[in-house]
């Protein structure tokens, strides 16, 4: 078999290689601290480390077929990422459940990601030509989820679920806000549409390098950023 190296100067391959590294180390962590976490917490904490081993499987594959193609394995990053976010969506009702929060909730936040997923992925595949517009409803569906976290309930409950939980959502809040406005970026620097026809790079090749690494940083950031608020609030809550 062909053993295939990474270039020095290839960030995409390598981008992919730390993520999958980054994701199974994150996902050992969190599901051997299962051990010495309460019982309350045990559930949220696992969602933690289910979140990462599904971005450290996804990433081992992304990785290799990346390195073999040269291409930019957009199917299963999009899988990943419906596999994912409405886990993400899971421990914001998970934390607010003890206010009151009800599975309705749960459903709203699942709904928007999943809108927001889709549609971008036809923007980035199916539907190019149309970037901008699958962007701007993508985005629509994002700043539902935004609203939600900072204003609408996932916020009110979190402000009846004690000082921690209250907390802790309001740095997710700063993850959903901050962390995940990283990826429209990649998206504006990959799909042909651009910043509503301003081409950030020309060249496509470069391009979707170029997005491919913005997702890589991001997702290593908000996987791994979001599981750990949620281990802090395990180990900072009294209760
Ligand atoms: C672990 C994966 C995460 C947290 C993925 C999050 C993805 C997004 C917030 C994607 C958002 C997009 C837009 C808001 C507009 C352009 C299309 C997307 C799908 C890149």
């Amino acid at each position: 078999m062909e053993h295939l190296k990474i270039a020095s100067d290839n960030y995409v391959a390598f981008t992919f290689f730390i993520g999958t590294m980054a994701m199974m180390a994150a996902s050992v962590f969190f599901f051997f601290e299962l051990g010495n976490t309460s019982q309350k917490w045990r559930t949220s904490v696992l969602v933690s480390g289910l979140i990462t081993f599904i971005a450290a499987v996804h990433y081992y594959y992304m990785r290799g077929y990346n390195l073999a193609t040269g291409d930019s394995p957009t199917f299963f990053r999009y899988v990943d990422w419906i596999l994912t976010v409405p886990l993400m969506c899971v421990e914001f009702y998970l934390i607010t459940k003890k206010a009151g929060a009800k599975i309705g909730l749960l459903w709203k936040l699942i709904a928007a990601s999943l809108v927001m997923l889709v549609t971008g992925y036809f923007g980035e595949t199916i539907d190019r030509d149309n970037s901008v517009f699958w962007g701007v409803v993508s985005g629509a569906a994002y700043f539902y989820i935004v609203y939600l976290v900072w204003f609408g309930e996932v916020a009110q409950l979190s402000q009846n679920a004690g000082v921690q939980v209250a907390k802790a959502t309001r740095v997710l809040g700063w993850f959903v806000l901050v962390g995940w406005a990283i990826y429209p970026l990649g998206y504006i620097l990959g799909t042909p549409g651009g910043l509503f026809g301003i081409q950030l790079v020309s060249d496509p090749a470069a391009a979707t390098r170029a997005m491919d690494i913005v997702y890589n940083i991001a997702d290593a950031i908000n996987k791994i950023g979001f599981g750990l608020v949620i281990y802090a609030l395990s180990r900072n809550s009294e209760d």
